[in-house]
């Protein structure tokens, strides 16, 4: 039995990607900040399937903790789900807040880095794999997604260079980048105004957490001589818009 770990665990794609994996028989250790998210899914999944470790992302020594205390098993983790992050705000830069770009730095790419680097050691032992959540947002620029999709065109690259350096470890490297997911996404971004996330995907039939969370375990559980580099997804209601243009 192999054993994965999600970041952002107590909500719309990483919620997902628990139930997809336990179902496929794998051990799961999720993570997130709201505890009492993370233990309906052990009341649920069972505490044999699923280990909660909470912490924020950002907070090293509260992360190394919960690492540290992972029982038995579930501390010999095959693959990581790097899936924890967030947008804040979707106004030009020019009037955006600089606290939260940090905060979409400090989450999104930092903290990333950081688990991934924290875990290499036992990935490459086991050779693992690991699947990053990027974005669309990381090649397709749009008004107001500045320093989001800064971070995730960084996942999509860090994703790259690590396949680069593991070659020969055996560890398998994955950059999924989807399009519009309807979750807690939005209604994070526009600070909690669910109004504006219901609007946002009103009529767009766009993808589920499940549609993610399908494609992140099929890309887990190919045959261990195929690598999906990267792998963009949109619903089928959105697509790509022209330049725009100022005149003067
Ligand atoms: P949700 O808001 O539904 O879930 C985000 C998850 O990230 C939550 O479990 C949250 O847990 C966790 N998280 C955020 N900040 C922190 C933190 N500081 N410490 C620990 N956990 C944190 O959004 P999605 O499921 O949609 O997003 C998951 C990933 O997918 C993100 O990286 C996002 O950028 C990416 N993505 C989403 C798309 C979409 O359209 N929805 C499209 C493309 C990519 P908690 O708050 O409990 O700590
Ligand atoms: C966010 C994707 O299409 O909602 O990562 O901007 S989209």
């Amino acid at each position: 039995m192999k054993t994965v770990l999600v970041t952002g665990a107590t909500s719309g794609i990483g919620e997902a990607c628990v139930r997809a994996f336990t179902k496929a028989g794998w051990r799961v250790v999720g993570t997130g900040r709201r505890a009492e998210r993370l233990q309906a899914l052990v009341d649920e999944l069972g505490a044999d399937a699923f280990h909660p470790a909470v912490f924020d992302v950002r907070d090293e020594a509260a992360r190394d903790a919960a690492l540290a205390a992972l029982p038995g098993d579930f501390a010999q983790i095959d693959c990581l789900v790097n899936n924890a992050g967030l947008a804040l705000g979707a106004a030009p830069a020019q009037v955006s807040s600089l606290d939260q770009w940090k905060t979409m730095i400090d989450t999104n790419v930092t903290a990333l880095v950081s688990l991934t680097h924290k875990l290499l050691p036992g990935l490459i032992e086991r050779k693992g794999a690991i699947v990053n959540l990027s974005s669309v947002a990381a090649t397709y620029p749009y008004t107001g997604g500045n320093v989001y999709g800064g971070t995730k065109a960084f996942v999509r690259q860090f994703s790259l260079g690590l396949r680069s350096d593991l070659n020969g470890t055996g560890v398998r490297v994955t950059s999924i980048e989807p399009g519009m997911v309807e979750t807690e996404f939005t209604v994070v971004r526009n600070g909690g105004d669910q109004g504006a996330s219901d609007k946002f995907y009103a009529g767009v039939d766009p993808m589920t957490g499940d549609d993610i969370a399908g494609t992140v375990l099929w890309v887990a559980t190919l045959p261990p001589h195929v690598n999906i580099n990267t792998l963009e997804l949109m619903p089928v209601n959105q697509s790509f818009a022209g330049f725009q243009v100022s005149r003067t």
